[in-house]
């Protein structure tokens, strides 16, 4: 058994819980634009479709927009023959939109069925309470019911808010009413939202408003053209001669036939229903493009953090590559290293259990060495702060890299904002952590030894040196034996005498020496690799925090589906 198919109005709230998750969390070219639409897409399913759908039958919504002093307020006074809202000579006028419907319809708009988001106010025109996200209701006498005219704030102002609110307004509109003027019929923003009403289908009536008397047919065939080839030829174009006002309104034969018009959409349901129907079938149409664009959107979203963690990915990776390479290639048995390590192999003691072959050069090494004696504690702490050095080296320049590759990409640069000290060297924990690791691995090893020890290779005569020394030993072969000694790793490690390669080759041929330092030099790698992937995670969190859910595009898509499923089987 198939489940109820969903209504229209749940597969439509559903899509809207869906376009409102999208977060579009980096900031790739177009990010605001698809945030904007998002949120329009949200507000024109709360404003206008969940309502209009629930309700086929509730009064029809005239919105009055267009550019700032186009005369919006002082027509919708005139229609009425009364002051309901505020015209003036100050521009931008109206910021808050004002709602004018019949006594009967008052319950229609009062409460939250329609624009939910904006409180509800009466006072007097220009109130305290007029600011933004209010909409001042009137009731009066001279609209009929079924019909509500709204006073929208201009499309065009400098006060952004102001714009996105008229948008807003007359996306939540049944009916466009455009009010233009023979000054600015022409002027591109009112245009450009007029090619949206055309795209999504809205009803549209155009006034063409304060026209010098000589020049009205030139101008209203010039604007009639223009709306014609812009696919508005069904649209209705109201030419309104500019005329003295009489108390601030417009005389009432100038506008008689927008008002017959509009008394005849209230009286005529069928007339009324096909108003409402196409807008309400445009805007339902129109969805499926929107939705479409909001997914490449999200589908930008998605590659611009796959390539952000891949810019992360490969320089962490570069660097495990570079702390292998130099423990691999010997770079760390030089310098100070070298110079303990020698002193340590120089003493006497230390070669007690070396082969006799060796064991006999045992003086002539002595005298070719400093003569200082080093233990083998001193020779673990300075390859230790060795290994340490290079960890940070190669976390410090892996931070580095991603920070400057992450400039070049799209959102990286949001995304480091702020940030920049801390991300383009290690974390400031990190030296700490760095010890502290290869602390922990220099006591493994000795571990190691002392286990080994305990084991039948116990007769390896280097163990004798006690775990400390063979512990320096292990260490030591584990950055010059990679899979053989090279004869210039040991000309490295044994210094430059030949009774020092000779040592050196007679201790790291040892089979029990190279099979400690290998696993070693394993276990190294593997604490390098932990301490690099959390200075990665640094930058893989904030990629992830404003990364887009995983399964977003499906979740939207399948409601996108679910509301031409549901669409189809109305
Ligand atoms: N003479 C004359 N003045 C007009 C006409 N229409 C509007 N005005 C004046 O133009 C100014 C602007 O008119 P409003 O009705 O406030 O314009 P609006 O489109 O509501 O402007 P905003 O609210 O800022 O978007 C006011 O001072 C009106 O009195 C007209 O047809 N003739
Ligand atoms: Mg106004």
């Amino acid at each position: 058994m198939t489940a109820a198919a969903p209504t229209v109005p749940d597969a439509l709230e559903t899509l809207r819980d869906r376009v409102a998750e999208l977060s579009f969390g980096l900031a790739v070219p177009g990010r605001a634009d698809a945030a904007r639409e998002a949120r329009a897409v949200v507000d024109q399913v709360d404003d206008y479709l969940l309502p209009r759908l629930r309700d086929l039958d509730a009064p029809l919504l005239a919105v009055v927009g267009g550019s700032t002093g186009a005369g919006k307020s002082t027509l919708v006074n005139s229609l009425l023959h009364a002051d309901v809202t505020r015209a003036g000579v100050l521009r931008p006028t109206t910021r808050a939109p004002v709602l004018v419907c019949a006594p009967a319809d008052r319950a229609a708009f009062a409460g939250d069925r329609v624009l939910p988001h904006l409180a509800r106010t009466t006072g007097a025109p220009g109130g305290p309470d007029d600011g933004h996200g209010a909409l001042r209701l009137v009731a009066h006498d001279a609209l009929p019911a079924g019909l509500a005219l709204l006073d929208a704030p201009d499309v065009d102002s400098v006060v952004t808010a102001n714009r996105d609110l008229a948008a807003q307004l007359l996306a939540a509109a049944d009916l466009w009413i455009f009010v233009t003027t023979a000054a600015r019929y022409a002027d591109a923003v009112p245009w450009d939202l007029l090619h949206t009403a055309v795209q999504r289908g809205t009803a549209v009536a155009v006034v063409l408003d304060r026209v010098p008397p000589e020049a009205r047919d030139e101008v209203a065939d010039d604007l009639a053209g223009m709306l014609r080839r812009a696919g508005l030829s069904a649209a209705r174009l109201f030419v309104v001669a500019e005329r003295p006002l009489d108390g601030g309104l417009l005389p009432a034969e100038e506008i008689a036939p927008l008002r017959a018009w509009l008394l005849g959409l209230a009286a005529d349901q069928e007339q009324r229903d096909a108003v409402v129907r196409q807008t309400l079938a445009g805007a339902l149409d129109s969805l499926s493009d929107r939705v479409t664009g909001l997914l490449a959107a999200e589908e930008q979203q998605h590659a611009a953090a796959r390539t952000l963690q891949e810019a992360a990915d490969a320089a962490y990776a570069r660097a495990r590559q570079e702390v292998d390479d130099a423990v691999a290639g010997g770079a760390l048995l030089r310098g100070e290293v070298l110079a303990r390590w020698q002193e340590f192999v120089g003493t006497g003691e230390w070669m007690r259990g070396l082969q006799a072959s060796v064991g006999r050069l045992r003086d002539r090494i002595g005298s070719a060495m400093t003569g200082r004696r080093t233990s083998p504690e001193q020779v673990q702490a300075s390859l230790g702060s060795s290994v340490a050095d290079l960890l940070q080296a190669a976390a410090d320049s892996a931070a580095e890299r991603t920070a400057t590759s992450w400039r070049s990409l799209p959102g990286g640069t949001a995304l480091l904002a702020g940030r920049e000290r801390d991300l383009e060297a290690a974390s400031p924990d990190f030296p700490d952590a760095a010890v502290d690791e290869v602390r922990d691995w220099q006591g493994e090893v000795l571990e190691l030894v002392r286990s080994e020890g305990a084991g039948k290779r116990a007769r390896a005569r280097w163990l004798s040196w006690g775990v400390n020394g063979a512990g320096a030993v292990v260490m030591v072969a584990v950055f010059a034996s990679t899979g053989g000694l090279t004869g210039g790793e040991v000309a490295v490690a044994g210094g430059t005498t030949a009774v020092g390669q000779r040592l050196l080759e007679a201790v790291l041929g040892d089979a029990a020496v190279r099979s400690l330092a290998a696993r070693a030099r394993a276990d190294l790698r593997e604490r390098a690799g932990r301490l690099l992937d959390t200075e990665r995670a640094r930058f893989a969190d904030l990629v992830t925090a404003a990364a887009p859910a995983p399964d977003g595009i499906t979740r939207l898509r399948a409601a996108a589906d679910g509301l031409a499923t549901a669409r189809r089987s109305r």
